[in-house]
């Protein structure tokens, strides 16, 4: 019995061609970029002690295009994926020759590069729905995998420039054909982006919150008219009774019961919560300024602070506030939201607000801060 080689399968369609994955590669690569370097920022802001206070919502801008970029590079990636799998299919290199060589790095970069970004945007994605099936943290996975796709692309550019430089512009018309035409193919995968843009983006844009079907949180659902990233109850958290003081720890040591808070001078702020799987919105909070508290326990004018909530460990129990944020005036310890005493769910009896941060970092249930020097 004689062996007959597999058949060579045959990709006729021009919607193979270089020219399309140029186009659509450029569409990934900007998404791609967007979401890199809005993430870079948010990893600063958690990170470091060197972000500004102001403005207010540059954050909350930031995190909700690393959001909305990073949803969008998925049908984005799977247009580029199909565009150019029959690549799958060519020969293999050989006899081996310099050629030969570039070959190998080019398909072990693009092995890299679509592993990693397959992963980086599936594994976002699903914690932008709440949803952590994997047994790594998330953050500095995500993290890691940001600069492993950053070396692998430029790898591949590197690589594929002449192809790129060559279909860059469209040189002529692209031969007439049966089916879809390229022009055809470019508005569907538009269109796809489009949706899936449009199903997220209100999310952090309340006049297309209804629209937000891929969002777990929408502007204006939730107690207050606000959305809650983690209830009381998830976190273990019971309500606060009249035993509950503030304690603030500094050069003095203060204590105060809710009703004597209440007796302190009272600040209005306009600020939003950004939260870092990309839903935001803005609240009216009332409460005292951070500074004020810092300064009647002794602090310096320059003076971070620590704040301590209800809720025992994990990573949201504490805080801390660089002293830009914590001397800004507009960062309260915030009594009340909307008008009305913070909901159970919001943070009662007392929580953080402060400008420009990622809703992290807006602890909950505050019972103590701790001055830092
Ligand atoms: N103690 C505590 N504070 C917390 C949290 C938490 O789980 N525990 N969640 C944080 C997150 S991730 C966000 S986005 C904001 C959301 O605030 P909200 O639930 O009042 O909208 O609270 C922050 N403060
Ligand atoms: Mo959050």
């Amino acid at each position: 019995m004689k062996f007959r080689p597999l058949p060579q399968p045959q990709f006729s369609s021009p919607l193979h061609h270089p020219r399309v994955a140029v186009v659509i590669g450029r569409w990934l690569g900007a998404a791609v970029l967007v979401c890199f370097l809005t993430g870079v920022f948010s990893h600063v802001q958690q990170e470091t002690t060197y972000v500004p206070s102001r403005p207010v919502s540059l954050y909350r801008v930031t995190q909700g295009l690393h959001v909305l970029s990073g949803t969008i590079a998925i049908p984005l990636l799977l247009a580029k994926l199909w565009t150019v799998y029959p690549k799958l299919f060519a020969k293999p290199p050989w006899p081996p020759s310099r050629q030969a060589l570039v070959s190998i790095v080019e398909r072990l970069s693009i092995l890299v590069l679509v592993a990693t970004l397959a992963l980086e945007l599936l594994t976002g994605f699903l914690n932008t729905i709440q949803w952590y099936p994997w047994p790594f943290p998330f953050r500095e996975t995500h993290y890691a995998l940001a600069w492993i796709i950053v070396g692998a692309l430029i790898v591949h550019l590197a690589v594929k420039l002449p192809l790129i430089v060559e279909h860059w512009r469209k040189v002529r018309a692209a031969p007439r054909q049966d089916g879809l035409s390229r022009r055809g193919l470019f508005r569907i995968v538009a269109g796809a982006g489009a949706l899936v843009g449009v199903t997220t983006v209100g999310q952090s844009v309340p006049p297309l919150g209804p629209l937000a079907v891929l969002a777990p949180r929408r502007p204006g659902v939730g107690p207050q008219g606000l959305p809650v990233n983690r209830t009381a109850e998830a976190a273990g958290v019971v309500r606060a009774d009249s035993e509950w003081r503030l304690t603030i720890v500094g050069p003095r040591e203060l204590s105060f019961t809710l009703d004597e808070l209440r007796r302190l001078p009272q600040t209005q702020a306009d600020l939003p919560i950004a939260c870092v799987e990309g839903w935001s919105q803005g609240a009216r909070w009332e409460g005292i300024r951070i500074r004020d508290l810092l300064s009647l326990c002794g602090a310096a004018k320059s003076a971070g602070v620590r704040v301590r909530s209800l809720e025992k460990g994990g990573f949201y129990g504490t805080s801390e506030l660089p002293a830009q944020f914590a001397q800004d005036p507009l960062t309260l310890l915030a009594l009340r939201l909307n008008g009305a005493d913070l909901d159970l769910d919001h943070g009662y009896p007392a929580r953080i607000i402060a400008p420009n941060r990622p809703g992290v970092l807006q602890t909950k249930w505050v019972h103590r801060l701790e001055v830092l020097s």
